[in-house]
């Protein structure tokens, strides 16, 4: 059966961050695995181009959004090549062969009663004339009641909000509050498909956190969706002008299309991948299980597809234990903060792999992967198969020596290998990858032991045997570590005088015992360590990053209130006062009872100014005064007027006109 394995598509909206390779690394190591297996697979993704915020950012930064979806798409290309995840295919769902396929597919959906027209209740803004898609709105969650936004409760419970459901509906271009208006849209019939999901569910494969989070949800509501949204920008919904399908519609179609772009360049039928039983594998965030356990399924169904018979979904990432949040600083840059230093993308690929079970949370911390690399990379890994080497290359003239491999050497390598394919058909990538560094671990025990540094000048003989018996422990730890670390094993390969490509290698390889006689090649270090200097930049980097955030965070945090017009502003009383008269509270360190002249009438205000002002220093200031503010009592004191201050973190500092200015002249 021809094997598909997708990559959950990256929005082309932003730069790759450490997130994303959470899901793509594990990904192309299971493909590079399922290779070494003989298997033969197709391995597709491509940049998810529609949807709200590739307009909303577009628009922002005054670019179309083809303009800005190429620039990501680029950016992500080149991103993935460096990392070495070697898709077969990288499309863009803007290409025609997506938006074919999408009118197709949605057509068929129509055609089978799928789809019908219903009128909703939509935001909209009266201000900007239009209605509000997805990112365009912001509001509440009516499930959960955080703030949330457009289609989905990002800070809340994670529920897919359908258009019309957030309340209290902010318009995100003006800020002004939106209405709620009635539109005709399109709604795909979800319910009808819950007795399908549920059989479906019980045979999918993939891991089981997706699967059950799925089953529960299917269990629990299935709501119809609305696949229509007004913009320009997407693929059309057949026979209408004014209304593109949802990106969700458009985005896993890229899967099908990718594979037909693919397909039509190398002869082949991708009918036999998405038409006939086949084995598709799609590779996705845990936060995206959702749509692709129940909404897509739904979709092939309807339209007459093959089946997905996987969905492995990964772990979130954490960084320095803390959510990943871009605008919070919490995010380390795959470009910037880690190509572009020079780091390798092997030992990034390692760490991913190895930190914890594929469906468990990663956590990233420079101190982490630098502890990670020194000690098992540096430490265990390439010690072993560097003193193996070099001990060869100086004492058996730079070949394999004669002798004889030890059984109990070839038992172990039998035993990783059958760990390292059970690890990937049970998508635990940490099982696989560990058990090959516990073959190096003894690897390093066994050269130990054996003191082959002693041996030589006693058994010459018995020594070979040692050495070759090590070299063959380093040729299987290569060929079986190529899917995580590719570059570096291809390296390590030409260094045992190996010939060709170690990707092209079967696993089973890892027992073909090397001839005795070979010429091996010149020994290298394969990883450098990671300096405490190097280490601390990085670190240093990453906390400034957060910092910024932080306080750019403070001056913009009041920036989305709601536009005012100048009538409401002009409705402020706003005038200069001169301070008369000021007085302590009892009991408040904070406030100041204050006599102010507004202009041939005194107001008693009270201000929180006690903390940054001496009571004697303020008589005779002159000072700005909100004069028709309703009064209230603070401390059981009426104040009846508020003195404008400028909130410098948490301290109040009095704004005062430049010059010379009368008492009760009005602000404007
Ligand atoms: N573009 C990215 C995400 O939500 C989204 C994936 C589409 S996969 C078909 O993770
Ligand atoms: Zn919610």
């Amino acid at each position: 059966m021809p094997i598909l394995v997708t990559c959950g598509l990256p929005y082309a909206n932003g730069p790759c961050h450490l997130g994303h390779l959470r899901t793509y690394v594990p990904a192309d190591i299971f493909v590079r695995g399922l290779r070494k297996m003989g298997k033969e697979v197709l391995f597709v993704c491509g940049s998810d181009s529609h949807g709200t915020p590739i307009v909303v950012n577009a628009e922002a930064q005054g670019m179309t959004p083809k303009a800005l979806s190429i620039k990501y798409h680029q950016h992500f290309d080149e991103i993935f090549q460096g990392m070495e995840i070697d898709f077969d295919f990288f499309g863009d769902t803007d290409d025609p062969a997506c938006h074919n396929r999408t009118k197709e597919m949605v057509e068929a959906l129509m055609e089978n009663g799928y789809v019908y027209p219903r009128e909703i209740d939509l935001a909209y803004c009266p201000k900007c004339e239009r209605f509000l898609p997805d990112r365009y709105v912001e509001g509440e969650c009516p499930y959960c009641g955080k703030p949330a936004r457009g289609d989905e409760c990002d800070m809340g419970c994670g529920r897919h909000l359908e258009p019309g459901e957030i309340k209290n509906a902010i318009c995100k271009v003006c800020g002004g509050r939106a209405e709620y208006r009635k539109q005709t849209h399109y709604f795909f019939r979800l319910s009808g498909f819950r007795d399908f999901l549920l059989e479906h569910l019980q045979t999918l494969g993939g891991t089981a956190s997706a699967r059950n989070y799925a089953t529960e949800w299917v269990r629990s509501e299935l709501k119809d969706w609305c696949i229509t949204r007004n913009m320009a920008w997407g693929v059309r919904f057949p026979g209408s002008d004014d209304l593109v399908v949802y990106v969700w519609v458009d985005a896993p179609i890229g899967y099908i299309a990718f594979t037909e772009e693919w397909c039509a360049r190398s002869g082949r039928d991708w009918e036999d991948y998405w038409k006939k039983p086949s084995q598709i594998i799609h590779f996705i965030g845990g936060d995206i299980v959702y749509h692709h356990c129940i909404f897509w399924p739904a979709m092939l169904k309807g339209a007459g597809y093959t089946l997905p018979s996987a969905v492995v979904a990964s772990g979130m990432l954490k960084i320095d234990d803390k959510k990943f949040s871009k605008s919070r600083g919490n995010v380390i840059w795959v470009k910037d903060d880690y190509m572009d230093r020079g780091l390798h993308p092997d030992l990034l690929r390692y760490y991913l792999a190895s930190y914890t079970a594929h469906n468990k949370e990663v956590n990233f911390a420079w101190n982490i992967f630098a502890d990670k690399v020194n000690s098992e990379l540096v430490g265990a890994f390439g010690n072993f198969i560097n003193r193996a080497l070099t001990f060869s290359v100086k004492n058996f003239e730079g070949k394999v020596p004669e002798g004889k491999i030890d059984a109990d050497v070839l038992a172990r390598i039998e035993e990783t290998m059958a760990e390292v394919v059970s690890g990937l058909e049970e998508y635990e990538f940490k099982k696989a990858t560990d058990s090959v560094m516990t073959l190096a671990d003894y690897g390093n025990t066994y050269f130990q032991s054996h003191e082959p540094w002693k041996l030589v000048k006693s058994d010459k003989d018995a020594a070979g045997s040692v050495l070759r018996s090590c070299l063959q422990i380093a040729k299987a730890l290569v060929i079986l570590m190529e899917p995580v670390m590719p570059a570096k094993m291809q390296n390590a390969w030409k260094q045992l005088g190996m010939p060709g490509e170690v990707s092209k290698i079967a696993l089973e390889d890892a027992l073909v015992p090397l001839d005795s006689g070979q010429s091996l090649g010149t020994p290298e270090i394969l990883f450098d360590r990671l300096e405490e200097k190097f280490v601390k930049e990085l670190e240093k980097i990453f906390m400034d990053r957060i910092k910024e955030a932080g306080s750019k965070g403070k001056g913009t945090q009041d920036k989305k209130k709601e536009e005012i017009s100048f009538e409401d502003f002009q409705s402020m009383d706003i005038r200069i006062g001169e301070i008369k008269n000021a007085e302590a509270i009892k009991g408040s360190n904070k406030l100041l009872k204050l006599n102010v002249d507004i202009g041939g009438e005194i107001r008693q205000v009270v201000a929180g100014i006690a903390q940054s002002y001496a009571k004697e220093d303020l008589v005779g200031t002159k000072v700005v005064v909100l004069v028709n503010l309703k009064p209230a009592k603070l401390f059981g004191i009426e104040s009846q007027a508020m003195l404008l201050a400028a909130d410098v973190e948490g301290r109040a500092v009095l704004l005062r006109p430049r010059e010379a200015v009368e008492t009760g002249t009005k602000v404007r």
